[in-house]
């Protein structure tokens, strides 16, 4: 993808950070479009016939990264689905009639990459990131969100024993990730143990100046 063509933030942070509440909320202000990483691995899993559900399931109880072929295969492919969709299209020409330079395309990759290898290769073969933004929590608040929504979430890794092991690699796999970027001067950190409303905020004020 070309980087004149499409916008790339990833939104990145501990498991229950609120990746995924607040891509939904820019999706409704923006038209972005949301590519969660761990969805596509769920819905793959889920998918009947599919050669890679019981090596997806058993990676996402286990907390672990799935092999970044994956997971790297299924971002491509969302996105190419996104630009060649019809609301792409209408998007598409109403960036060319008169906002000449807006990129067509806004995509918000939350939770990815979270592993080195993952991060080096999707910048160098799909599209670099515009923009980083990294939401940070304490662990005892993000154990007591994803302990709550366990409750009714249905997610195999929304138990104690996988949540633990999340946390685990967050920290030790993760987050070289957003060092990487920090490095680059892409990342902006959220307080996202904020209410929703205000991390909401945040975010806001972090990402205008790269949509322009
Ligand atoms: N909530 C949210 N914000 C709140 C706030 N400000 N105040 C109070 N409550 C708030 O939120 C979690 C819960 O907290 C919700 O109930 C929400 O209402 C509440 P959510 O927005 O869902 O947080 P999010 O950060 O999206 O949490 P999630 O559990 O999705 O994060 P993970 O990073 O753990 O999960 P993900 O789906 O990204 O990945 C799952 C697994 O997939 C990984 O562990 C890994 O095994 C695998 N994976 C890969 O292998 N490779 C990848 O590239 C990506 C994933
Ligand atoms: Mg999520």
């Amino acid at each position: 993808f070309d980087p004149k063509e499409v916008t790339v933030i990833f939104v990145l942070g501990g498991p229950g950070a609120g990746k995924g509440t607040q891509c939904a909320r820019l999706v409704q202000d923006y038209g972005f479009v949301h590519l969660s990483a761990g969805d596509l691995l769920r819905a793959e899993q889920a998918r009947p016939g599919s050669q890679f559900g019981a090596m997806i399931k058993e990676y996402i109880t286990e907390g672990r990264i799935v092999p970044m072929e994956v997971t790297i295969k299924l971002l491509e492919n969302a996105m190419r689905a996104a630009m060649s969709s019809e609301a792409g299209q209408a998007k598409e020409a109403g960036a060319a009639g008169g906002n000449k330079g807006i990129p067509a395309r806004r995509f918000l990759v939350d939770g990815f990459p979270r592993q080195m290898d993952q991060a080096v290769k999707f910048d160098e073969t799909v599209c670099p990131s515009s923009l980083v933004l990294f939401l940070v929590c304490p662990e005892p608040i993000l154990l007591e969100r994803l302990l709550e929504r366990g409750k009714t979430s249905g997610r195999d890794d929304d138990n104690a024993a996988s949540i633990s092991k999340r946390f685990q690699t967050f920290i030790n796999t993760s987050m070289p990730v957003v060092d990487y970027y920090r490095k680059q001067g892409k990342v902006v950190d959220i307080d996202s143990a904020k209410s929703i409303e205000d991390v909401y905020a945040d975010i806001k004020s972090a990402i205008e100046p790269v949509l322009g």
